[in-house]
């Protein structure tokens, strides 16, 4: 266990859905910390970076498609084992695979339109945060994490 950083980004069909109030909650209520906050529309070539491991699939061409219909909204939590919790409020790539529980498992059925994205190891947790959050995070304490670790 370790207390990490962690990407996760509401998608587009995710924000429009009105869904991201509901994600940031999600994190915040579990104890996660917030450090980093943007909406942005990053366009074509800054998501062919982010999704740079998948450039071979033949999925790809549609993903940025996807990625690329509207603004995302992006965020880095701060805590203990961030990158792998962070995965399982996520839940499996394809909803129907998820736990109802999960944030995908609650609110999507489709593994196209599945809602939101979380970093799958700590290096590459590191790697999005650079891309996303190039200007930095901000750092910040509070008390109230006293009652959480
Ligand atoms: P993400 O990066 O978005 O958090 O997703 P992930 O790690 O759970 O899954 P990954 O394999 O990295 O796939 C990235 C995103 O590509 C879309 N996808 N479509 N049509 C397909 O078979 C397919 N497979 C993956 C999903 O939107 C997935 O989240």
């Amino acid at each position: 266990m370790s207390t990490e950083q962690t990407y996760i980004m509401v998608k587009p069909d995710g924000v429009q859905r009105g869904l991201v109030g509901d994600i940031i909650s999600r994190f915040e209520k579990r104890g996660y910390k917030l450090v980093g906050l943007k909406m942005a529309t990053p366009g074509k070539d800054h998501l062919e970076k982010h999704y740079a491991d998948l450039s071979s699939k033949a999925f790809f061409p549609g993903l940025i498609s996807y990625m690329n219909s509207g603004p995302v909204v992006g965020m880095v939590w701060e805590g203990r084992d961030a990158v792998k919790t962070g995965r399982v409020m996520l839940g499996a790539t394809d909803p129907l695979k998820s736990d109802p529980g999960s944030i995908r498992g609650a609110y999507a059925l489709e593994v196209g339109r599945n809602v939101c994205h979380g970093s799958d190891t700590v290096e590459n947790a590191q790697k999005e945060i650079k891309l996303w959050f190039p200007e930095g995070l901000n750092s910040w304490t509070s008390a109230a994490y006293n009652w959480v670790y």
